[in-house]
């Protein structure tokens, strides 16, 4: 692939968009190679994804303006419906994936952040939905995730204003977890993928299901959600060895995904 790489470390998977010439802007080649490189992800053997941008100075600068320029309305909503598909797999990709967010992730960038399940970022993060200034809305789900992740005001204020903030203020804001150093930025992200690698696959897999289906849902209806997802880990040998651990007070053997 061109621009996008991939590669397995043991059950981490990282996913690098690699277009650094143009801050890893996305056009729709970029969500093409995307959209192949999570189908190919081998499931059974990757517990957690990380997703990150090459180079040390933008995770991704939003979708790719040159190309966007010159769209038709019937062009734009396809490109719109692109990468709504592509984001939408990843929030909903059964398992999690942590965004290691590596400088600007500005437009489609910071809304391919937040289909991400976890996001952690370098002190030169800057976060931001720019788009009313270039006199479009955010189209990659921006107006929907991010009132969701930090408050109805807050998002209308950033959209609204086409505000930019940094690491900090997107730390207390809670759009992120956590601000490292750039370079202790992947081993932070590595060390968090592999702690969610170890636990049971299935109940992880499960509670992400749970969380992001509930999370559309009414109070009643989510529950139920729960209910079930919880009743599927049953009977599971990973369900089984997790419990013969704790009640023989020794430590689980092994989690083997089924
Ligand atoms: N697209 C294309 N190229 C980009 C880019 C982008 N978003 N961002 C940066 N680049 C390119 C620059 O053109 C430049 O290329 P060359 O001139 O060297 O060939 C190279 O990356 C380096 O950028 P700069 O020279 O500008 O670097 P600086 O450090 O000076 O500035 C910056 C960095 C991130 C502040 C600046 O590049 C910038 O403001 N970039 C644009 C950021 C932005 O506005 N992003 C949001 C894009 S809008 C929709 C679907 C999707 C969307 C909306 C609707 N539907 C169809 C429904 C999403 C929209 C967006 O994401």
């Amino acid at each position: 692939m061109e621009f996008v790489l991939y590669e397995q470390r043991g059950a981490v998977g990282i996913i690098t968009i690699n277009r650094e010439k143009a801050l890893n802007a996305l056009n729709s080649a970029v969500l093409d190679e995307l959209d192949k490189t999570l189908d190919a992800v081998n499931q059974e053997e990757v517990r957690c994804l990380i997703l990150t941008g090459a180079g040390q100075k933008s995770f991704v600068a939003g979708a790719d303006i040159g190309e966007m320029s010159s769209l038709t309305k019937k062009e734009g909503e396809a490109f719109g419906k692109k990468g709504n598909d592509v984001f939408r797999k990843l929030e909903t990709f059964p398992i999690p994936v942590i965004a290691a967010i590596n400088g600007f992730a500005l437009g489609g960038g910071c809304e391919i952040s937040m289909s991400c399940d976890i996001r952690i970022c370098s002190e030169n993060a800057v976060f931001g939905q720019p788009e009313v200034g270039l006199g479009i809305t955010p189209g990659f789900g921006g107006t929907q995730r991010l009132a969701r992740i930090v408050g109805v005001g807050k998002a209308k204020e950033m959209i609204y204003g086409a505000r930019n903030i940094k690491a900090d203020e997107a730390y207390r804001i809670g759009l992120v977890n956590n601000v490292y150093p750039i370079e202790e930025l992947m081993p932070a992200a590595e060390k968090l993928a592999g702690i969610i690698a170890k636990n049971a696959p299935i109940a992880v897999r499960n509670s992400k299901k749970a969380i992001n289906e509930g999370l559309d849902a009414g109070m009643d209806e989510a529950i139920v959600i729960e209910e079930k997802l919880f009743g599927d880990c049953f009977e599971s040998h990973d369900q089984k060895e997790g419990m013969a651990a704790f009640m023989e007070k020794r430590k689980v053997e092994a989690f083997l995904n089924k």
